[in-house]
């Protein structure tokens, strides 16, 4: 008899161990809207972002080695091989989002790479970039120039993980692209193998892992709706809550909303019925 051991929670997620050598993933249903996560839950919003994690995993297998063994039947959990993770966060930005255009506003760079001048908010940048941040603890990671980033890894592991880290953007934002979804920036988490082998691990090109934003409304010049929470968003700003917790109870017709946006992303990446993936989530492999 095995037994899952708990071995950590992210805020929407749980980490297991199933023995030495494997983790168990587990994405839960919950929403975080303004870092705080909220009472309601989104059905099936785990099993959105497990899919679609577990697609993208089997389609840049060529790119880099990963970490998944298996999807479970349940279609929220992961079957992962434990690694010795890497302690940095590999951001790629291919427009300009959150810290990162805070940081262009403040110094007209984002970690040490200098951008035109002039750029607004939300601008698709010359070339997608890598903005390498530390892991905190608690509270927002911290982004680092090139030169800090080296020191935590090791210069010639960071040059492998920069350009591992823009392949990947590269390939997922031109796919996601064509079929309507911009990724504006996404962050990824590597790890190290026994054989010293470089391994992409935690999730891939999730919405919880990335900004995606509906091509149709993009806009510069300010901030861009989300494709998966701008209603919970908008129901959010729309009350007098101050934005720390505890968040409120979402309505009805807010979860059901969110819920068809987060099926409808599946659906448009994968080009997979939502349906198929809940009767059969190995059908995104
Ligand atoms: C991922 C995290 C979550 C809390 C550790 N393959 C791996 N090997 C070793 N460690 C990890 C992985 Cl994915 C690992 N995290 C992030 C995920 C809940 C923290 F679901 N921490």
């Amino acid at each position: 008899m095995s037994e899952a051991v708990h071995v950590g929670s992210g805020k929407v997620r749980e980490l297991y161990a199933l023995d030495d050598h494997r983790l168990l993933l587990v994405a839960s249903d919950r929403i975080s809207v303004f870092d705080v996560v909220l009472p309601t839950e989104i059905p099936d919003k785990g099993r959105v972002l497990t899919g679609l994690s577990a697609f993208w995993f089997g389609r840049t297998r060529e790119l880099c080695p990963n970490h998944l063994l298996r999807v479970r039947a349940d279609g929220r959990s992961l079957e992962c091989r434990r690694l010795e993770m890497l302690p940095l966060e590999c951001v790629v930005r291919g427009y300009l989002a959150g810290s990162g255009w805070k940081d262009y506003r403040a110094t007209g760079a984002v970690c040490g790479h200098a951008l035109p001048q002039g750029l607004e908010e939300s601008a698709r940048l010359p070339e997608p970039i890598f903005t390498p941040a530390t892991k905190a603890q608690e509270g927002h990671d911290e982004n680092i120039d090139r030169e800090r980033a080296a020191a935590l890894v090791g210069a010639e592991r960071f040059a492998e993980l920069e350009q591992v880290s823009l392949e990947l953007y590269r390939f997922a934002a031109a796919y996601a692209g064509e079929r309507g979804i911009i990724l504006a920036d996404t962050k990824f988490e590597l790890g190290v193998d026994e054989a010293g082998t470089l391994v992409l691990a935690d999730e891939i090109f999730t919405p919880d892992s990335s900004r995606f934003w509906p091509a149709d409304e993009y806009a510069p010049g300010g901030p861009q709706p989300s494709f998966d929470k701008q209603f919970v968003r908008d129901y959010c700003e729309s009350l007098d809550w101050d934005k720390t917790y505890p968040g409120p109870e979402l309505p009805a017709d807010v979860v059901e909303g969110t819920r068809a946006r987060y099926a409808e992303a599946f659906e448009r990446l994968t080009e997979i019925p939502f349906e198929r993936y809940l009767a059969d989530p190995e059908v995104v492999l």
